[in-house]
């Protein structure tokens, strides 16, 4: 029996995202989990899992199309009769596309037991507020004043009764710090304001934003004259553009969504963190001459590269350094310790910046990282990660040396503390005292926020990380902490 295939639940606050490529076509045998088509999202690019082993009937997309979090996107034939407990009616299904996803919900009964009728309300009130949130100005501010705290809640409830039946999440929940909790409407009002919601905090329940808070922010902001000159992105006023096609031809590209959350994040850590870089350079010899001669004998997959030895060394600093495996909690004004060390690694892709996380990097073995750091730089690269591969990082590693460069200022990946750039590890001469020896060094920048690390502690970090480096037996000598 036919079977619909919908787009899932990729991951908080993801609702939407653009179809950038289909890896099946109609009449293709396809095996369970293996990716139909790939998505890019506001938080990632995700392939969309076959939900079942079996043939594609039909395919309702194409790339550049955009799709809404339940939508269906292709219909398929699962293989073998016995697995169709829970079969999809084909008629609904059909009506349900024609009629969008409000009339599906005023008739689609909370029979299948996935959701209560009251979260049927919920869901009805989130969409009115999603419509509303597309009204003019003055519509805006009409609809927003009687919106009681009460009905702020039913908007974070889940979306559409088209989401029954999908596959499960693929992610774990984002952490709050990830998603700005706010409603359309108050997002809206932000960006009409050039007020980068991330950077407000909200008094609601659970931190939630209002318009209270936004104006609050902005009055803070201009009060404290603390916007950044020009604060392109950054948390207020967005100057406009002059007109470009004045002086000669221009060309426009649409922002992939790579890009522009990039942008967002990149200008929240910029207006947020106030920065430092520390600048240090590591003699890496004999890691160096190490790493060559156990890849001689490794396998591909179990590589051994500059950056995994950092991931490593990085993780044991970092468990020397609890105040910068940390994060600012200004709300509470409290310093957040983490007792884990996930490090993320820097990778560049061809459709731009992404930040997957090596979990418990603390715990592995520099053979374990290397082999895990190559898979996972691999799959970013393919785009085959998810937004929960990126999330939950307590500290960033960018290692541009691959390609050259002798410093460069990285900026903090908030609400992280601290990250770590590398440069490219040049021959040097070096006086022993006696004489110049040749002697390959490593260029290390530690930028950090300066409201939680103190530049000594910065210095001291970052020598820590140099000396392991210069020393690897000094990590042996550490207690297991
Ligand atoms: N100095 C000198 N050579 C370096 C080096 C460094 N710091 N880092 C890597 N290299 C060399 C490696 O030794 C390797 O040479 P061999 O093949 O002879 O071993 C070559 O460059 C390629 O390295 P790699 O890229 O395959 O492996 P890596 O683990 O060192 O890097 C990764 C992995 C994911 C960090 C890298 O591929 C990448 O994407 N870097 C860019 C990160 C980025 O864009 N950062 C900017 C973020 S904005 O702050």
């Amino acid at each position: 029996m036919k079977q619909e295939i919908r787009v899932p639940e990729v991951s908080d606050g993801v609702e939407k995202g653009t179809v950038i490529g289909l890896s099946v076509s109609v009449g293709d045998r396809v095996e369970e989990d293996q990716t139909l088509l790939e998505l890019e999202t506001d938080k990632a690019v995700v392939g969309l899992p076959a939900p079942f082993t079996g043939t594609i009937s039909e395919i309702l997309v194409d790339e550049g199309d955009e799709v809404e979090v339940g939508q269906v996107v292709m219909t398929g034939e699962p293989e073998g009769e016995g697995q169709d407990e829970a079969p999809q009616e084909e008629e609904p299904a059909a009506q349900e596309d024609e009629r969008g996803e409000e009339g599906a919900d005023e008739e689609a009964p909370a029979e299948d037991g996935d959701r209560p009728a009251s979260d049927e309300k919920e869901a009805d009130a989130d969409r009115e507020e999603d419509r509303t949130a597309e009204k003019t100005e003055d519509e805006r501010d009409e609809a927003s004043e009687p919106a009681p705290d009460g009905d702020e809640d039913a908007k974070e409830a889940p979306k559409t009764d088209a989401k029954k039946d999908l596959p499960p999440p693929r992610t774990e929940s984002t952490p709050p710090d990830q998603v700005a909790p706010a409603s359309p409407i108050v997002r809206r009002f932000a960006r009409e304001l050039g007020v980068d919601i991330n950077a407000v905090e909200g008094s609601g329940p659970g931190g939630r934003i209002g318009e209270d808070d936004v104006q609050a922010f902005v009055k803070r902001v201009m009060e404290s004259g603390a916007a950044r000159p020009g604060g392109a992105g950054g948390a207020v006023t967005r100057k406009p553009l002059p007109d470009f096609s004045k002086w000669g031809e221009v060309e426009r590209q649409k922002l992939s969504q790579v890009r522009k959350i990039t942008a967002e994040s990149m200008a929240y850590a910029w207006a947020t963190a106030p920065h430092v870089t520390q600048d240090d350079k590591a003699d890496i010899t004999a890691v160096e001459s190490f790493r060559q001669d156990y890849n001689r004998k490794a396998p591909d997959e179990g590589k051994l590269t500059m950056t995994a030895i950092l991931v490593k060394i990085v993780a044991s600093a970092l468990k020397a350094f609890p105040g910068i495996n940390a994060s600012l909690d200004l709300a509470s004004e409290e310093l957040v310790l983490k007792k884990y060390v996930h490090v993320g690694v820097a990778v560049d892709t061809p459709g731009g910046l992404l930040v997957p996380v090596i979990r418990d990097a603390d715990r592995k073995g520099l053979a374990t990282l290397a082999t895990e750091l190559n898979d996972t730089a691999q799959r970013t690269r393919e785009r085959r990660i998810s937004p929960a591969d990126m999330e939950g990082g307590t500290f960033t590693i960018s290692n541009l040396g691959g390609i050259g460069g002798t410093s460069f200022t990285p900026i903090v990946y908030a609400p992280q503390v601290a990250i770590l750039g590398v440069s490219r590890a040049e021959m040097e001469p070096v006086w022993d005292g006696q004489d110049f020896a040749p002697r390959l060094r490593l260029p290390l920048s530690l930028s950090y926020d300066h409201r939680v690390v103190d530049g000594a502690d910065g210095a001291r970090f970052l020598r820590w990380i140099c000396s392991a480096l210069e020393q690897p037996l000094m990590l042996a000598m550490e207690d297991e902490r």
